[in-house]
């Protein structure tokens, strides 16, 4: 079963990953470097069976990254919840008020000023994604060269689907979310920061390379959006979906995930579920959440966790 690979990462770090602190204070274990391969033909996901993963969700993000937006506002609106720690965190620090996450999402939603100061994410990845800044030459003041930053920068997903149709044999299929000028400006530099795409024999195989993964509560959702993006850059480029390679840098389990990975563990993958997309939209920009269904899809319960912020 192709969720086997995932459960035996699992397992492997939880018996023999180096324990480390990390950013967060909880506690990790950790493995380095790591690969996983998955195979999407005939519509095949990545969907982890021996827990629900809320796929909507994740795909819900998604398309939120290709509209550019960095701001929690959308994703809250339609009751998507996982970026509102970050800035939840950063309002309770700067204003010392304790307010629920409820009470924050809704503050967010119904207030456009509140969520323009305080639910943005600053550039992350849709940002990258879609408007990765670009400075042109303004000459000299005399002290030193001067740039101007263009009014729209580089849509990378564009510039993909272009040079998939026209150049398919490229080795430089990239859509990079690192860019290290504008780090320090973002609530959390990207963890699925690259993305490679590969095509041979009419299929588009797709790599992500994700810096930083934590194994229970990350990675369900990187692999569905790794395996999304393959689908729907297949359909606008009229290629058949191959595989999708993850890769992994420093992939852990946060020591506070004890009871998840031995519930999960305990569980044994079953059934391959299929992901449908029901229309072809005329971009990659225009798929809508009503165009994704997933079938034969029966997964054992949700289990949560504490997300570490
Ligand atoms: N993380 C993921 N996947 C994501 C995402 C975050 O696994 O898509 F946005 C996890 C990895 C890590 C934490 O546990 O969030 C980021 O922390 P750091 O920046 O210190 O690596």
């Amino acid at each position: 079963h192709y969720e086997q690979q995932y459960l035996d990462l699992m397992r492997r770090i939880w018996t023999s990953g180096d324990e480390r602190t990390d950013r967060t204070g909880i506690g990790t274990r950790s493995v380095f470097g790591a690969e996983l391969r998955f195979d999407l033909s005939g519509g095949q996901v990545p969907l982890l069976t021996t827990k629900r993963v809320y796929w909507k969700t994740a795909t819900r993000e998604f398309l939120w990254f290709l509209t550019g937006e960095t701001n929690i506002r959308p994703l809250c609106a339609q009751g998507v919840e996982i970026w509102t720690d970050w800035p939840l965190d950063r309002y309770r620090r700067e204003t010392g008020e304790d307010i629920s996450r409820a009470d924050f999402s809704a503050r967010i939603v119904a207030d456009a000023a509140f969520a323009g100061q305080w639910g943005d994410l600053g550039p992350v990845y849709g940002k990258q994604w879609t408007d990765w800044p670009v400075y042109d030459s303004a000459g000299s003041d005399g002290a030193g060269a001067l740039f101007r930053k263009r009014e729209r920068g580089v849509n990378q997903v564009a510039e993909l689907v272009r040079s998939l149709r026209t150049n398919p044999g490229s080795r430089r299929h990239i859509v990079e979310g690192w860019n290290v000028a504008e780090l320090d400006a973002m609530a959390l530099p990207p963890c699925h920061k690259t993305y490679q795409f590969h095509v041979a024999d009419g299929r588009l195989s797709g790599l992500v390379y994700q810096r930083s993964c934590d194994v229970a509560l990350g990675l369900p959702f990187n692999l569905w959006g790794g395996a999304l993006f393959i689908r729907m850059l297949a359909q606008q480029c009229d290629l058949e979906p191959g595989e999708l390679v993850w890769m992994g840098g420093d992939v852990h389990l946060y020591l506070n995930h004890a009871e998840l990975v031995e519930q999960q563990l305990a569980r044994l993958p079953e059934g391959s579920p299929r992901l449908e997309i029901g229309r072809r939209p005329e971009s990659i920009f225009d798929y809508r959440i009503e165009d994704f269904a997933v079938t034969g899809y029966a997964p054992a319960a949700h289990i949560a966790a504490p997300v570490a912020v």
